[in-house]
């Protein structure tokens, strides 16, 4: 994977503090996107009363990984370090297929482009799709 760079960090966090104040939303559309179009995800939320992508489970849970999200922002320089506790949790205890981070990611990355089409650009795209790729990273770290 390729690193970010001192100018990638610069845009996530500068596309961030543009972005974050919908990040709830973000996080709720990504996550209703995922559950529709990759159906497979929706194995690890059997637990909600109303399975279906626009369901208030749905919402409430694509606003914490964006909580999740905005606290990677914060440790941009050791994802690794940083997301630890989180890698443990996703890898020991919900035992998520990390193949479902890659997927999560995209749709994060297609929300942010069309809600914010004028900030979303190429080099804005470039420097998330790397941010967001290291995070699913970070996020695989314990499982092996
Ligand atoms: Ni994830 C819980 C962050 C990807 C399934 N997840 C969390 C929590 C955070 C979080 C934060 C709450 C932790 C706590 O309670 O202490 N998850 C993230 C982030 C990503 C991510 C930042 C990637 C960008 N999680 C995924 C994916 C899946 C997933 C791809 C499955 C498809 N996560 C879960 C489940 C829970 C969870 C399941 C527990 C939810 C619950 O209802 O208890």
């Amino acid at each position: 994977m390729t690193s970010l760079t001192a100018k990638d960090k610069d845009a996530v966090r500068t596309f961030w503090a543009k972005v974050s104040g919908k990040a709830e939303d973000i996080g709720a559309e990504a996550l209703a996107r995922m559950l529709a179009v990759y159906p497979q995800t929706k194995t690890y939320f059997s637990h909600w009363k109303d399975q279906s992508p626009t369901s208030p489970s749905a919402r409430k849970h694509g606003i914490t990984v964006m909580t999740g999200v905005s606290d990677a922002v914060s440790k941009i320089d050791d994802l690794k370090g940083g997301l630890l506790s989180l890698s443990e949790l996703h890898a020991f205890t919900l035992r998520v297929d990390p193949a479902n981070f890659k997927i999560l990611s995209h749709n994060i990355l297609v929300v942010m482009a069309i809600m914010f089409p004028t900030d979303f650009t190429p080099e804005v795209h470039v420097a998330m799709d790397k941010f967001l790729a290291a995070l699913a990273l970070a996020l695989a770290e314990k499982y092996r």
